[in-house]
Formats: C-alpha cells, structure tokens, sequence
C-alpha cells in the first residue's frame, strides 16, 4: 500500500479553525483579493500581514482533533508509504504527531524574506515589521502561498501520486488547484481515490467512492479499517 493523503481546511474546523468557504468562513469578513494574493500584499501590507497575525496568534488557542491523531497513527504504521500532503498553513498535523508533512500552500510558522528568499520562524508579529534573521532586512512576509504563487513540493507530490495504490482527500472543497487535481492524476495513475468531507466536493464525482461526515469520525474509522485490513 502507498497512500497519499491531501488535507485541507475542513480537517481543522472541528479544533475551532475556521474553513475558507463554508458559511462564516475565513474569508467572509475578507475578499479573498483582498489577502491572498501578491498583488493585494504589495497595495495593503499591513491589512494583509495583520490578517496573517491574527490567525497566527489563534493557533496557540486550538488543539489538533482525532483526525490528525490518525493520520498520525498511519505514519507511524506504514512511514515512508504514506506521502501526507496539506493545503493548510496551520501546524495541528505536527502537533498531532506526524513528522513528515508536505505543506504545499505554505505555513504560518514561518516568514520569507523577499529580499535574501530565506525562511524563518516567526518570533513576533509582521506587523510590527521585524528585521528579517537571516540579512537583516526589515522585508518578510507571510510564508503562504498565494493565488498566481506555485505551490511547494511538487515533484515530490506527484511522484507519490504516480505510484500510489490509494488517494484520500479529506475536508477539501476542491475548488483551488492544483490540488483538487491531484484526485485525476491519482486516478489514472491507478489509485483507489477515496473523499472524506462534510459534503459532496466540487469534485466529488472523480472520486470512486466518498463518504461525507465529520472528518473527526470519519478519519478514524477509515484508518482503523485500513489497519484492521
Ligand atoms: C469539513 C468539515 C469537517 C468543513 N469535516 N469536512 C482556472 C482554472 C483552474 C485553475 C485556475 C484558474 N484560474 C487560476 C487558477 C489557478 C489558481 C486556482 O486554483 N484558482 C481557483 C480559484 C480556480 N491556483 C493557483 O493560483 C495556485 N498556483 C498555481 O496554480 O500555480 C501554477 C501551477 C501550475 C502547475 C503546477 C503547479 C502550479 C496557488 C493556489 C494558492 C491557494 N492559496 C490559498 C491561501 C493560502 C494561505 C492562507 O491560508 O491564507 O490556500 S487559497 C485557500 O484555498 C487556501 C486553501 O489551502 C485553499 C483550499 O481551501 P480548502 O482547504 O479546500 O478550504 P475550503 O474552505 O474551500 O473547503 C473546506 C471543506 O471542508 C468544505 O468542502 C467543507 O464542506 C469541508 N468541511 N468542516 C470534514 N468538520
């Protein structure tokens, strides 16, 4: 078995984080141009870093859910067969105990400098400016990928889903790509694909099977029905 598992906001909601999309989401207060995009950081740093603060400081107020504890399980049984791969910028799967986690949209614990294009973790708020550690220039920004940006990892990601025997997208809408691709390539590369959501997804008809939930029972229950296999 080598599975892939792609992840997205929905897998966080039930710790208190709010989704993207869903009925008083994230981005209901926030135009989505108007935070996540390069364009919208270089005409309003400050509403942008302060939007990215904010949901930095409210981290430290939630805790990882059965579903991260899990997936944290699967690493620990199959290790290297699994390729966990996130669309979120939150640390919940970490400190649910996986240790190797792709966070292809980037990640709030981190900063990038746009001046020396090297990261590191963020001590303080952005918005307060701070010099960057690595050249001491005061030009980070948030270390997230934005519309138009290229994701992370994706060599590594679509290897895995080349040789996968199983795809899982779990708490995704399947509206941003290329993520809400990976369930095709996956496919034709001759996984089972598998969606575990509150609700049909945009792509839930790619899928060959799907079962809608909490991802908090789902979760658990699909991986104790692969380690019972
Ligand atoms: C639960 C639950 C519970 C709730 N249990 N479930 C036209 C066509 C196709 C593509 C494009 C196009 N025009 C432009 C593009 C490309 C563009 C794109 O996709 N645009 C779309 C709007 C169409 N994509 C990009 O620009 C990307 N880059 C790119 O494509 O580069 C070129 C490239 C080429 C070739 C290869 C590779 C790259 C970059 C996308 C960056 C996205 N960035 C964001 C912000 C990150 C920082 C931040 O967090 O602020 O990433 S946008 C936002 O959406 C965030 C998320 O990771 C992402 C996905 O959201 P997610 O996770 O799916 O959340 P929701 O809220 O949408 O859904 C939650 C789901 O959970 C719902 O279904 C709920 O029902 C469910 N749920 N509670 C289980 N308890």
């Amino acid at each position: 078995m080598r599975i892939v598992v792609l992840t997205g906001a929905g897998i966080s909601a039930e710790s208190g984080v709010p989704t993207f999309r869903d009925a008083d989401g994230l981005w209901e207060g926030h135009r989505v141009e108007d935070v996540a995009t390069p364009q919208a950081f270089a005409w309003q740093p400050d509403v942008v870093q302060a939007f990215y603060d904010t949901r930095r400081a409210a981290l430290d107020a939630v805790d990882p859910n059965p579903a991260h504890r899990a997936l944290a399980r699967l690493e620990q049984a199959l290790g290297k067969d699994l390729l966990l791969v996130t669309q979120n910028i939150d640390d919940l799967h970490e400190r649910g105990g996986s240790t190797d986690v792709v966070h292809m949209h980037g990640s709030l614990r981190t900063a990038l400098c746009t001046t020396c294009h090297q990261r590191s973790p963020v001590a303080e708020p952005l918005l307060a400016d701070p010099p960057c550690p690595r050249c001491g220039h005061r030009t980070l920004r948030p270390d997230v990928v934005w519309f138009g940006e290229l994701p992370h990892e994706m060599d590594r990601i679509h290897d895995a889903l080349a040789e996968a025997t199983h795809f899982v997208s779990i708490g995704t809408s399947g509206a941003v790509y290329p993520a809400a691709g990976f369930v095709q390539v996956a496919r034709s590369a001759g996984a089972h694909t598998l969606e575990l959501n509150l609700k049909p997804s945009e792509g839930t008809g790619y899928f060959h099977e799907a079962r809608h939930g909490f991802a908090g029972e789902l979760v658990p229950r699909w991986v104790d029905e692969l380690l019972d296999r």
